[in-house]
């Protein structure tokens, strides 16, 4: 099944920067859908466990300049 998960995000100041984080974490295989909250710092993530896990989340993130932190 689908896993959903929050991540904390931290660094983005703008909405582009939004923007950014998700655009990245939706060029990973396996996620259906990712909505980030500027006001609230979080990522939203419905991905596919057997495709794609948390850390590949996290890097992703990372990799596009802000720091990430798995919730739940
Ligand atoms: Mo604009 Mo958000 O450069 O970093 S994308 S502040």
């Amino acid at each position: 099944g689908m896993r959903r998960i929050q991540v904390r995000v931290t660094g983005m100041t703008c909405s582009a920067c939004t923007a950014s984080v998700e655009g990245a974490i939706s060029t990973l295989p396996g996620v259906s859908r990712a909505s980030v909250s500027l006001l609230q710092n979080k990522a939203h993530v419905v991905f596919d466990p057997s495709v794609v896990k948390d850390e590949d989340i996290r890097d992703v993130i990372e990799d596009a300049g802000f720091e990430a932190e798995v919730l739940l």
